[in-house]
Order: structure tokens, then sequence, then C-alpha cells
């Protein structure tokens, strides 16, 4: 049965662990929205036939007694209740708690008009100093390029590199105003926010090339960045393609 309207809904393709339980949710949201929607159009064919003027040329003073409604309104309030308790809330509980850095993909992301910046820790796992003075358009995330930690850090535009089965940590942030990154097929948004860096976390599970989409109407050029593209990959060619944007000794950086 939630397949059918799965496919009825044309829900977009999927890769992502978490993405199946926002589908299931998005779903049984609907079947309570039919179900309302059945209910709310016969009760509205049952008044017109029932109070036709030709059969009450008076009008009733006294109107309903049934109770009748109040139990179907309490039945629809059980139904969301357990909708957002039972699955909402555990769910939100998931997303908001990040697995382990060590076991994890991690990067942060900076938004800005029109596109979107990606910088890795590199091989030590540790990023090298940021400073909001340094933010340029050939920083965009403010390194201290002098820092040893920064030596080994990974940046890209537009094209951000994950492994496949293996979370993704993802801090993601706003050099001017507020965009939103989201990857349908991974089910993940996120408001990008200046001064703000908000931790997200998924897993990807299928490899290949994902659209990167902002949310949020952000400038003349917001839609052009949906040519960000989210590639999914063996952790082997991941390691290659990291090593490849890592900044050479002395340079400024991926953006100059
Ligand atoms: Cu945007």
């Amino acid at each position: 049965m939630n397949d059918k309207l799965e496919k009825l809904l044309q829900l977009p393709p999927l890769a992502s662990e978490h993405g199946k339980q926002v589908d299931d949710l998005i779903i049984y949201v609907h079947w309570l929205m039919i179900a309302l929607f059945v209910g709310w159009v016969a009760y509205f064919v049952f008044v017109l036939i029932r109070f036709r003027r030709s059969r009450n040329p008076k009008a009733d003073y006294t109107g309903v007694k049934s109770h009748a409604s109040t139990w179907i309104e309490g039945l629809v309030a059980v139904v969301e209740g357990v909708l957002l308790i039972a699955l909402a809330i555990p769910f939100w509980a998931k997303a908001v708690t990040l697995p382990s850095e060590k076991d994890s993909t991690v990067m942060q992301i900076v938004a800005q008009q029109f596109g979107w910046n990606v910088r890795y820790p590199g091989k030590d796992g540790v990023f090298g100093k940021q400073d909001m003075h340094r933010v340029a358009s050939d920083n965009p995330f403010g390194v201290d390029r002098a820092d040893t930690n920064s030596k080994d850090d990974a940046e890209n535009s537009n094209e951000i590199h994950v492994v496949v089965n293996k979370p993704v940590i993802a801090w993601i942030s706003s050099k001017d105003v507020i965009h939103s990154f989201k990857i349908i097929a991974m089910r993940v948004t996120q408001d990008a926010i200046p001064g703000m860096r908000i931790p997200i976390h998924f897993t990807p599970t299928k490899v290949g090339r994902y659209q990167i989409n902002c949310a949020q109407l952000c400038g003349n050029g917001h839609a052009s960045m949906s040519s960000g593209f989210l590639v999914v990959e063996s952790q082997e060619d991941f390691d290659k393609w990291v090593a490849t944007k890592v900044p050479p000794a002395g340079g400024g950086g991926a953006f100059e």
C-alpha cells in the first residue's frame, strides 16, 4: 500500500540511510491527509443533500445535538499525536546526534552568492586556524595559511566529495546572506546562516553524482547554486581526489 502511494507521489531517487524515514513520514502524513480529504468531501456532499432547501423550508434554530464530530476530532488529534511523538520527535533526536568524527568524513561548507565552498581537514584530521578577518573572495573560510594544521587542508568549490556508506558530518555556514544547503537525494536541508556553524549528518548509500540546491531565495544568481554537486565514491577514489585539492605550499589556496 505504501509503495503504491510512494509511486503516486513520485518521490525523487533516494541515496541516504536515514532518507527512508523521511519518505515514510511524508507518506504517513499523506495517508492522514487523504483520510481527511475523503471525510470532509463526504461530509460536504451529505450536508448538501440532507439540508437541501426543499426538505428544510424553514431554518432549524436548535442545530446538531450529536457529539460525533467531537469524537472524530479527537481521533484525528490522536493520529497527529502518534505521528509527532512516535515518529517525528525520535527522528529529530537522531538528526541532532552527531556520529563520531573519527568514523566520518568531516567537512566545512560555506555558501556564498552564488556557490558552495568546501573544506576538509586533510590527513591530520585537524582544521587549520580560521579568523573571520581573513575572509576574502579568495579565502571564503578565512583560513590562516601560515598555521601548520592548515597545510594539508583541502578546499574546493561547487563539487563536494564524500565516501559511500560512511557517515558525513558537514558544518554549514554562509559568507554573505542566508542560503540553504539541500541535497534532495540525501534528504538533507539546512539553512546556511552567516556567523553560525550548524552541523548536519547523513550516510550516503549509493555511488553517484547528486545535485546540490539552494533552498533559500538568496539573490539574482540563486538558481545557479544548483550547479553544485555531491560526488559519492569509494574511499580510495575519495583519498585520491582530496589529495589533488590541497593547495600547494606557499600558494594562496584553491580560490585564487
Ligand atoms: Cu543561495
